[in-house]
């Protein structure tokens, strides 16, 4: 299947195994960033990785030792293994005064033309979307606030469309949000924010997301739609499990859900998933294909304490959402009420 993206001649990859159940399948060697990754940081998870130079660059979720999240800039030869800054991204205004947000998580990273941006989770009276550009990785501008509070899990689209940028989210509430659809907002130039649709509705029938979903990796441009890796949230008697599902979105109307898979792709189930800060928490925030070969390679957060990788290949992932497709109460649609 044809994809439109860069081709990663160095991307991370294993095989898939013989026993794997599903489309997706976990690193060997998972998790493959452990606990205190660097001084002062106690935990990196929730974190996204795009190529950069001969080798790759991440933005990292670190938990720092007095429990406040902030993001560090980290590099690597294959992926898989990471030296950071040892101070958090040091953020500017437009002017190039210190701009330092006062917490900031989830980071997703992604490339348009030019340009890579950062956008995360930061306290703007509240949990809101912030973002910041760079094109050098030594020079970060925060851009304005793209919305209101409360807001989580900001992913931007890899090209404009329609000659607009466009932004997925997940509004939400002050705390731990027991409800979340994902819509989508475009901008021309990355402050005015508008035209905003509604993508796709928590699962009416499919509890593993029968809670919230909320958009994950940058989504993947394929001759079939946008693949969209994301999570969704399910509540039990002990607390929220968080999986990974998958999705195309319509190439040219991404508001409109083409094939939504039924099940879940990844769900806890490895130590590292099941056990940690939070339990039972499956994360993806970044997804990386190689046009060539379709390989892509998932970042996950696992139970907000570690970071997993997980394997499947274009053609694989996006038969495997074709064939357990499932309707979802208004996905087809626009989102327009
Ligand atoms: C969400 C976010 C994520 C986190 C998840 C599970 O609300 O805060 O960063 O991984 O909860 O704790």
């Amino acid at each position: 299947m044809k994809v439109f993206a860069d081709n990663i001649p160095n991307l991370p990859w294993q095989e898939k195994p013989a026993d794997a159940i599903g489309p997706v399948w976990r690193y060997s060697e998972n998790p493959v960033i452990d606990r205190n990754p660097l001084p002062g940081v106690t935990r990196i998870f929730n974190s996204a990785v795009l190529p950069w130079e001969d080798g790759f660059i991440g933005v990292f979720r670190g938990e720092q030792t007095n429990g406040v999240p902030h993001i560090y800039l980290g590099r690597s030869k294959d992926g898989i293994h990471w030296e950071y800054e040892p101070e958090k991204i040091p953020f500017v205004n437009e002017k190039g005064e210190p701009f330092m947000p006062r917490y900031a998580y989830d980071p997703r990273l992604v490339k348009v033309e030019d340009t890579y941006y950062i956008i995360w989770c930061t306290d703007f009276y509240g949990a809101a979307l912030g973002m910041a550009k760079t094109k050098d990785f030594k020079h970060f501008v925060r851009l304005e606030n793209p919305f209101l509070p409360f807001n989580r899990n900001g992913v931007l689209f890899p090209r404009k469309l329609n000659g607009n940028f466009a932004l997925l989210s997940r509004p939400s509430d002050s705390g731990h949000t027991p409800f979340g659809d994902v819509f989508i907002s475009e901008s021309p130039d990355l402050t005015f924010w508008g035209k905003h649709r509604h993508v796709m509705t928590r699962g009416y029938n499919q509890w593993w997301q029968a809670l919230k979903i909320g958009g994950g990796a940058a989504p993947i441009e394929t001759e079939e739609g946008w693949l969209l890796f994301y999570h969704g949230v399910t509540g039990t008697c002990n607390g929220y499990v968080y999986s990974m599902g998958a999705c195309i979105l319509d190439h040219e109307e991404p508001s409109k859900v083409r094939y939504r898979s039924e099940n879940f792709i990844l769900t806890p189930e490895k130590w590292y998933e099941e056990r940690g800060f939070v339990p039972n928490v499956v994360f993806p925030v970044s997804a990386l294909c190689d046009a060539e070969t379709g390989r892509i390679a998932i970042y996950y957060g696992a139970a907000d304490s570690y970071v997993g990788m997980a394997f499947t290949t274009v053609d694989e992932i996006v038969s495997y959402v074709k064939a357990n497709h499932t309707d979802n109460a208004d996905d087809a649609e626009i989102g327009v009420m």
